[in-house]
């Protein structure tokens, strides 16, 4: 591998893969078409999926760029059925307060079309649960060190979590428990870690019903400077 000496830095050569023009133009299209098959699900099967296949997606996920490579994230996956029910309990606790009263009536209106409601069975059912929490700084040897960009960063590698769970065809769904405290205690995760995302993932259930939603068209969601 060649490498390069930059401010007293290694760099090693780039190895990333180009294609021909038109192999491009196909890839990027087929790309979408597959990306755009993608749905929310909320009835997950509870078919066992390996941990084998967890964890690269995980991997993948960890390969998202963030501030200056500090990775600020622990991905936490729970197929231990007593922390799964505990899990939900805690989540319907507060997902019952938010429905009746903490969401505005606005908000509920918005909601309609999804179909949620407090109940998350697929946090029980699920054959395991992604919890993403973020870094809002690390410890090195005692000493706390700085991450930058955490909630850009964390964010992107969800993407990834969510792109890599459709490529490896099962489902997911991004649930946010508010306020989510509670994972922090029962993952016994420590303070400089907070929760970020919560993704129940497995199977889709045979024969399941999505919303009717419509994506935006390219024109209403770009603007080329050409
Ligand atoms: N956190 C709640 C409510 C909720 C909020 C939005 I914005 C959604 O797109 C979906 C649900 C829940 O998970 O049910």
């Amino acid at each position: 591998m060649k490498t390069k000496e930059i401010n007293g830095h290694t760099h090693v050569q780039y190895e990333g893969k180009t294609f021909p023009e038109k192999e491009m133009k196909v890839r990027a299209k087929d790309f979408y078409e597959f990306m755009d098959l993608r749905r929310s699900v909320r009835d997950i099967s509870s078919k066992p999926v390996d941990e084998e296949v967890i964890k690269n997606i995980i991997r993948t996920a960890s390969t998202a760029p963030s501030g200056a490579h500090k990775q600020p994230w622990t991905f936490c996956a729970v197929s231990n059925d007593q922390i799964k029910s505990e899990i939900r309990k805690a989540a319907e606790k507060e997902e019952y307060d938010s429905y009746h009263g903490r969401m505005s009536d606005r908000w509920l209106k918005d909601l309609a079309p999804i179909g949620t409601d407090w109940h998350k069975p697929f946090l029980e059912k699920s054959p395991w649960l992604i919890i993403v929490f973020k870094k809002v700084y690390d410890v090195a040897e005692g000493d706390k060190t700085n991450n930058y960009y955490v909630n850009e960063s964390v964010g992107i590698a969800c993407g990834m979590l969510i792109s890599a769970i459709h490529q490896a065809g099962l489902v997911t769904l991004t649930h946010t428990p508010s306020p989510m405290n509670f994972l922090s205690n029962i993952l016994k995760r420590p303070s400089n870690e907070r929760p970020f995302l919560l993704l129940p993932v497995g199977y889709a259930e045979e024969d399941v019903f999505v919303p009717d939603l419509q994506r935006k068209p390219l024109d209403e969601v770009s603007v080329f400077f050409m």
